[in-house]
């Protein structure tokens, strides 16, 4: 049985997750209804992706008994309210990064998840991309020795969108890019926390941080260092330097499609869009896409 899919909001993420899903087997994944704040932006949206429902409220998608799964594309400040209505309507939820705003929102969207008994996931999509599988392999073998030392950054010109410069709006470098690089980083070192944190940041004039540089410090003197910007554009790529040799992932480490093992480069294609897509490599939302499938089938929760 096909995974069937409601689709929070028309903006530009849900637009590349919903290509993303079409390159799976429509015996898998069906997206069955699309919601937005205005009735003709999810009526428009729905007509782009030939997708049967279009509903001008969040609510009445969360009613459709036809969803199996929410994905949740609205902004962050947004993802409290909708990962509580979802959940409460029983619905198993994928939820754009960040999670929320802060740890108190996390903690209400993980319990009202497990009071409903439903699935949910941050779509952290990069971690179910052929090439972060490989790179989980290879460290597991110690194909590098012990790794001392990650580099990642994450650094694009965005001081004219809207979204990541405004408060209100969730805004800031740290929240939108530089948790891929933390995430990257704490796959690397298996979840460990680290022993010490040191950041250094600037703000915008709107009170939110527009570059910051973390120094992380793990246990056996293992480190790790990102730098995130959401004023200039930054290599985008990642290292990770072990005792035995390096694994590099070239830009972009958020999505990405190549690595280079000890100097030997090899390409991981994400298949093309059948529409222009927002963000590189947006198909590759395909990989989390399925990774929810799989989860929903082996918790017999589908
Ligand atoms: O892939 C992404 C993603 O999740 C973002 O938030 O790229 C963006 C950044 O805003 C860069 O465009």
């Amino acid at each position: 049985m096909a995974t069937r899919w409601g689709i929070c909001s028309a903006g530009k993420i849900s637009h590349d997750f919903t290509v993303a899903l079409k390159t799976l087997p429509a015996e898998d994944h069906q997206v069955v209804a699309v919601a937005a704040r205005k009735l003709e932006d999810a009526q428009e949206f729905a007509r782009k992706h030939s997708i049967s429902r279009a509903y001008g409220s969040y609510e009445e998608l969360a009613r459709d008994p036809e969803v199996d799964v929410v994905y949740v594309g609205v902004i962050h400040p947004y993802h409290l309210n909708a990962c509580r209505l979802f959940t409460n309507a029983k619905k198993n939820v994928l939820c754009e990064k960040p999670l929320a705003m802060n740890t108190k929102e996390v903690k209400e969207i993980l319990d009202c998840a497990k009071k409903n008994d439903v699935f949910l996931m941050e779509a952290v999509w990069t971690r179910f991309f052929p090439v972060s599988v490989e790179i989980r392999k290879l460290l597991a073998h110690g194909e590098i020795g012990e790794v001392k030392m990650v580099r990642t950054d994450f650094g694009v010109p965005l001081l004219h969108v809207p979204r990541s410069v405004q408060k209100d709006l969730g805004g800031g470098a740290l929240l939108d890019l530089g948790i891929y690089c933390l995430q990257f980083i704490s796959m690397v070192y298996n979840g460990e926390k680290p022993e010490s944190v040191q950041a250094s940041g600037v703000c915008l004039e709107t009170g939110v941080d527009e570059t910051v540089v973390v120094m992380l410090r793990f246990s056996r003197n293992r480190m790790a260092v990102f730098t995130c910007s959401a004023g200039v554009q930054l290599p985008n790529d990642a290292i990770i330097a072990g005792t035995k040799g390096t694994i590099q992932v070239l830009s972009s480490m958020w999505s990405p499609t190549s690595l280079v093992v000890n100097g030997k480069e090899t390409q991981y294609p994400v298949p093309e869009p059948y529409l222009p897509l927002n963000f590189p490599n947006g198909t590759g939302m395909r990989y989390e896409a399925e990774e929810v499938r799989q989860c929903l089938l082996k918790a017999g929760a589908q």
